[in-house]
């Protein structure tokens, strides 16, 4: 008997120290398995004398369900605990500050051209786009600009390697795919979109820009019209009350021609860095539609007449915000971009 309990002890003793699933599992070997020391003292049984057995199998039973027991109770806590561990290590804190999400934003290119829309949107004029792998017929020929023409270096051209095929230098060629698609209805567009040249990347020259262009072409438009829509434009764009001046330019494409400034809209006029002290910003260029241009996109010139304009959302944002070199509007650095909410 003293064996017995001897066993007893010790067997709930290891398995009071066993501290995970790989002890447990040497405990069970050792105790409960087959050859395991609580069937052997059963076995132990069949050596005794007749008049012992009753009592040591009554007390062997005993010791085996106590023992059993203490084993699945053993094998429930130390699952408990094991979960309690892992829900403790993997847990929430539901009393932590969240995390803030990163909100994405529209890029100040983006936002230009969305006022930009919206303006000439409610003026009546629908927005078009063309392709930026353009012919030279449509980017220059078209344009009133022959082959050989001086006034195509005033653009430094991407070709490609096919003869007559290269990366539009301005979206005008758009305006001619606009004109051959509606001729000879009146049209009011505004043809948005990305140019290529071949320039030297500066803090005032991109290789890629975007432009945005806009064209009328109608019955009795004059020059007054273009000039009341670019008012109307400056206004919505820049805030009430602007003033802009016209100065005689040239474009070979429109005859006559005009750049166009606004007063300055960090100084209201008065001279600053922005405006470089004059107290004007030069927003865009514009002019009434050669008469060759408007033939070339299948109008009569002595019946219609047309404006167009065309202006860099780049360079607007870069007045509208006192940036001062164009190279951060691609350069991706979310330092720049996440400044203009
Ligand atoms: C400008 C300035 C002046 C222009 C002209 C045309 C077309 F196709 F109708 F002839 N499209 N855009 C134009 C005229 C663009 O950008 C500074």
């Amino acid at each position: 008997m003293t064996d017995l309990s001897q066993l007893q002890e010790q067997a709930d003793a290891e398995l009071a120290a066993v501290a995970d699933e790989a002890g447990l599992e040497a405990w069970r070997i050792k105790y409960l398995s087959r050859k395991g020391l609580l069937p052997q003292a059963v076995d132990r049984l069949g050596a005794l004398p007749r008049e012992e057995r009753a009592a040591y199998g009554k007390a062997v039973n005993v010791l085996k369900q106590s023992v059993q027991s203490a084993y699945e109770a053993r094998v429930a806590a130390l699952h408990e605990a094991s979960l309690a561990a892992e829900l403790t290590a993997e847990g929430l804190d539901v009393t932590l500050p969240g995390r803030r999400p990163q909100v994405g934003r529209l890029h100040p290119t983006s936002r230009i051209l969305r006022d930009v829309y919206s303006i000439f949107a409610h003026m009546g004029f629908q927005i078009y786009t063309g392709v930026d792998v353009e012919s030279d017929l449509n980017n220059f020929q078209l344009l009133n600009m022959p082959e050989g023409h001086p006034a195509r270096d005033m653009w430094d051209t991407f070709y490609t390697l096919t003869p007559g095929v290269l990366l539009r230098t301005h979206t005008s060629p758009g305006q001619i795919r606009v004109m051959h698609g509606h001729a000879p209805e009146p049209i009011r567009v505004i043809l948005p979109g990305k140019c290529y040249r071949y320039e030297q990347v500066t803090a005032r020259s991109e290789m890629m820009f975007y432009q945005v262009e806009g064209l009328a072409v109608g019955e009795n438009i004059t020059f007054g019209d273009l000039k009341g829509t670019l008012v109307a434009f400056a206004d919505q764009l820049f805030g009430e009350g602007r003033r802009l001046r016209f100065r005689c330019s040239h474009f070979p494409f429109t005859e006559p021609s005009a750049e166009v400034d606004v007063d300055c809209i960090i100084c209201g006029g008065k001279g600053c860095r922005v405006c470089k002290y004059t107290g004007w910003l030069e927003i865009l260029g514009c002019g009434m539609v050669h008469p060759v241009v408007l033939r070339n996109g299948g109008y009569d010139p002595e019946r219609f007449s047309g404006y167009a304009f065309g202006m860099g959302p780049e360079r607007i944002a870069m007045l509208r915000h006192g940036i001062d070199d164009i190279r951060y509007f691609y350069n991706n650095d979310v330092r720049f971009l996440e400044q203009f909410a």
